[in-house]
């Protein structure tokens, strides 16, 4: 038998090309996107097309989706998988200000580079449906989705203070803020107030939450979800102003604590405040407002020393009856709850350093086991109280904290003074951004008509390509030093006009491209609507965790504003998601700062695509990611090598071997769970021991052994898959080949435990072949020490159950 025409050794220099050529050639890649039978929509986070090219952590995320795009495709799945760039926003933006160039010559060429890394490393995309999200035919529909918003009444503009990065120049979402710091540059965030669009996605918070509970979605990304929406069970109450005809209305999760609420707080700006302040204290309230806004709201949620004035007024405790008095303090919030609150501080830390800072009554009304009701408290009373009882408390005293919370709530809503409620932390989304590269906001201020939308045939505003693009302090686009550009007229009464000149958040772009992918060719249509039911929602998404409460969460926004729109039939875009680990090097994150980072080329260059995905794999669980060190890399290379001239050197003479095959079948099952589960690492360490066992001895494999072996290998080292397919006689893609099937009755262990016993004793335990026959195990019992020096003399009688037991008895 003549060897297989494979060059020798193994070149991914050659093999390589030749098939990321001949992928293109055949449309291998290209998904059967009208009327495929068993439709799989594998989505992988698209990248932003940085200057610096693909970094070693895209490869890392892509090679894991890759991979499970392909295996589904080998199980028999039309599997659609694109890619596009996230080209709009400010991490470009940022880039070509830092280089002096315009971001709009920079970012095609970033993109060529970002799609020549990609096809190197030989990802199985359908490119026909790339989306980029600067193009105008990508941002016009992403206008158009603004408008849906608008439509619907969830885009809203307001004055707020928002959260301004002075080194971005730039408003910040609340999720892009992390610690008090911009997310991307590390600047702590200051507050500024200004006019921006919102988006209601507060109003979503129910449903955001409550379709958590069965997404299939890796736990964490879920959990982080969750907390950040922030359900948050309680009452607001509400609390008559003596001498006044208004009531102040708190929100509290703790309504048990009523008796102890010895004075209330406003929030600086509640707009209670003027009306209640007195005129002798009106001019220390306007001081304190005064101070409060020149606050960021950062340290206003950081803990230090209470600060707060009185404003002469006093509320009555619907409760106790008492009056107690109206301060305001910039430790309450405006934006959450009602933006009051009844201060406890017998029971709530903030409340009992700022009743101590200013004298105010610290009354106890929850007692624990080991406390008496005239206990005094201290620093230490806020630990539990949720196995306390109510003491101080009039009719409740004694019950639980759980009981009372409910109980005093009906008992206070009967007399008009409490509703139940449930708050959310999560605010609305802000979405202006005060710079240039992103897309116009689509609405035109006319002085007669307001703000209006421009028409959807009106779609793109396109933006214009302006040479001073360089955001600056004002917090006032650079679109807006543009007249020739925002001076337009009404669509409305045809009068002179205004463009909005803020652009929107970039996670505007991508919180729907996944909607545009199959549809991406459609220049009518946003997408279309048959291919929309086709391939969505997405099967399976990969990404980082990272974005748990940035994209994914606005991704579920607007697929359910857009249901709710009538445009399509889901609410949830990814039915199931899992998160990727990180890659780190020798222990600390990859980052320039630190010369850490890996250039993906040069390895490729170096080793081969194949050898590099697959070692990017194989450093650990994808869930978890792993430690890149160098020395891994020849062991993967070496597997492939061997699995190569194994191909190579197979023969179809005879028959295989048995144990090669029982260990195949073995080895067809583990890798298929392990890759079904993103287990990647324990599948190729399951086919490396595989080929060890084909290559014990240096022996001849056949070619039954090994040809099953390139179709398990082809998801994680594609090219030279597809190679060796070629090379043992086959014309069309491995791809295409199906994924090798293994026998159960193939997996029945050879070898048992066979238990020993000497007069119905255990003496011992042995390993030994299946079908061993009765004088085998004994000769192998009795050469057991641990059986042997309880059988003195001949055995009378000898029990032998096959794979189970062995009783001698003496
Ligand atoms: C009385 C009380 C007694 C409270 C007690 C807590 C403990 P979560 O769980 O995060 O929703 N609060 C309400 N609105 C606020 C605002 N705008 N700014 C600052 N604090 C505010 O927290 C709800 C609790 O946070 C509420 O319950 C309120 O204080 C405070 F032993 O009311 B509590
Ligand atoms: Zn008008």
């Amino acid at each position: 038998m003549a060897e297989l025409d494979l060059p020798t050794p193994y070149d991914p220099k050659l093999v390589e090309p030749k098939w990321q050529s001949r992928w293109t050639e055949r449309g291998t890649n290209q998904a059967k996107l009208e009327n495929p039978e068993r439709p799989f929509y594998a989505l992988m986070m698209f990248p932003y097309p940085s200057a610096e090219g693909l970094h070693v952590g895209n490869l890392f995320a892509f090679t894991g989706s890759d991979i499970s795009a392909r295996f589904h495709r080998l199980l028999g799945h039309d599997v659609f998988q694109p890619l596009g760039f996230d080209a709009f926003g400010i991490h470009s933006e940022n880039y070509a200000l830092k280089i002096g160039a315009h971001p709009m010559e920079l970012t095609p060429k970033n993109v060529a580079n970002f799609t020549r890394q990609l096809g190197r490393a030989g990802f199985m995309v359908d490119w026909r449906q790339k989306v980029d999200t600067s193009s105008p035919e990508y941002y016009k529909w992403t206008q158009w989705v603004f408008l849906q918003l608008h439509k619907q009444g969830l885009a809203y503009k307001k004055a707020a203070a928002v959260n301004w990065c002075p080194t971005d120049k730039t408003v910040l979402a609340n999720e892009q803020v992390e610690g008090g710091l911009c997310e991307r540059c590390g600047t702590p965030v200051e507050q500024r107030f200004l006019e921006q669009w919102f988006f209601r996605i507060s109003e979503y918070a129910p449903r955001l939450l409550q379709n958590l509970d069965w997404l299939d979605w890796s736990p964490i990304t879920k959990q982080a979800q969750r907390n950040w929406i922030g359900k948050s069970e309680g009452a607001q109450l509400t609390f008559d102003i003596a001498d006044h005809d208004v009531r102040v209305t708190v929100f509290t999760t703790r309504a048990d604590t009523i008796f102890g609420a010895t004075y209330l707080v406003l929030a600086p700006e509640h707009p209670l405040v003027d009306t209640l302040t007195t005129d002798a204290q009106r001019a220390a309230v306007s001081a304190y407002q005064d101070a409060t806004k020149k606050q960021d709201l950062i340290s206003r949620k950081s803990t230090r020393e209470k600060t707060g004035v009185f404003t002469g007024a006093y509320a009555v405790n619907p409760a106790t009856r008492q009056n107690i008095p109206v301060w305001i303090a910039d430790y309450v919030l405006m934006e959450y709850g009602t933006g009051a609150i009844m201060a406890v501080p017998g029971h709530d830390e903030r409340d009992f350093e700022f009743a101590q800072v200013f004298g105010l009554p610290i009354v106890r009304v929850v007692a624990g086991p080991d406390d008496a009701a005239d206990t005094p408290l201290g620093d230490a009373a806020f630990t539990d109280d949720e196995g306390g009882r109510l003491v101080n408390s009039a009719q409740f005293d004694g019950l639980s904290v759980a009981d009372a919370k409910r109980t005093v709530t009906e008992w206070l809503a009967g007399r008009q003074h409490a509703t139940a409620v449930t708050n959310y932390r999560l605010h609305d989304w802000c979405i202006s951004r005060q710079r240039y590269w992103g897309p116009p906001i689509p609405i035109i201020y006319c002085d007669d008509c307001g703000a209006v939308p421009v028409p959807e045939s009106q779609l793109p505003v396109v933006l214009p390509n302006i040479p001073d693009f360089k955001p600056d302090d004002s917090g006032i686009s650079p679109l807006a030093r543009h007249e020739e550009w925002y001076r337009v007229l009404c669509p409305t009464c045809g009068k002179s006009a205004r463009r909005e000149t803020d652009v929107s958040d970039t996670f505007l772009d991508s919180a729907w491209y996944f909607l545009r992918y199959p549809s991406a060719t459609r220049d009518d249509v946003p997408f279309d609507a048959v291919r929309t039911t086709t391939w969505l929602p997405v099967n399976s998404y990969i990404g980082g965790n990272e974005h748990a409460v940035l994209h994914l969460l606005y991704s579920r926004f607007i697929t359910m504003v857009l249901k709710d729109g009538g445009h399509i039939d889901f609410e949830e875009p990814f039915t199931r998601f899992r998160a990727h680990g990180m890659i780190i090097r020798e222990g600390a994150k990859m980052s320039k700062s630190k010369g850490n980072v890996i250039n993906p080329d040069q390895y490729m260059e170096e080793w081969g695509a194949d050898a590099f995905r697959m070692y990017l794999m194989f450093l650990g669980p994808y869930e978890e990611g792993g430690d890149f060190r160098d020395q891994g890399i020849s062991g993967v290379r070496r597997f492939l090598d061997r699995l190569w001239a194994s191909v190579r050197d197979a023969t179809s003479d005879g028959a295989p071997e048995p144990d090669v095959v029982r260990k195949l079948h073995r080895t067809i099952r583990k890798v298929g769970e392990d890759t079904a589960n993103l287990g990647y690492n324990t599948a190729i360490a399951a086919m490396m021991e595989y080929i060890n066992v084909v290559r014990r001895g240096e022996r001849v494999p056949h070619r039954d052994e090994v040809r099953p072996l390139v179709q398990l290998v082809a998801p994680y080292a594609p090219h030279l898959a597809e190679d060796c397919w070629e090379a043992l006689g086959h014309t069309t893609s491995v791809f295409d080949a199906g994924w090798p099937a293994f026998d159960p009755a193939m997996l029945v262990d050879d070898e048992v435990d066979l238990v020993v016993q000497v007069n119905g004793k255990l003496r011992g335990k042995l390993r030994v072949p299946v079908d061993v026959a009765q004088e085998a195990a004994m000769a192998m019992a009795l050469a057991d020490d641990g059986v042997a020096k309880f059988v003195t003399g001949d055995p009378k009688k000898v029990i032998f159950v096959p794979k189970r037991l062995l009783n001698i008895v003496v």
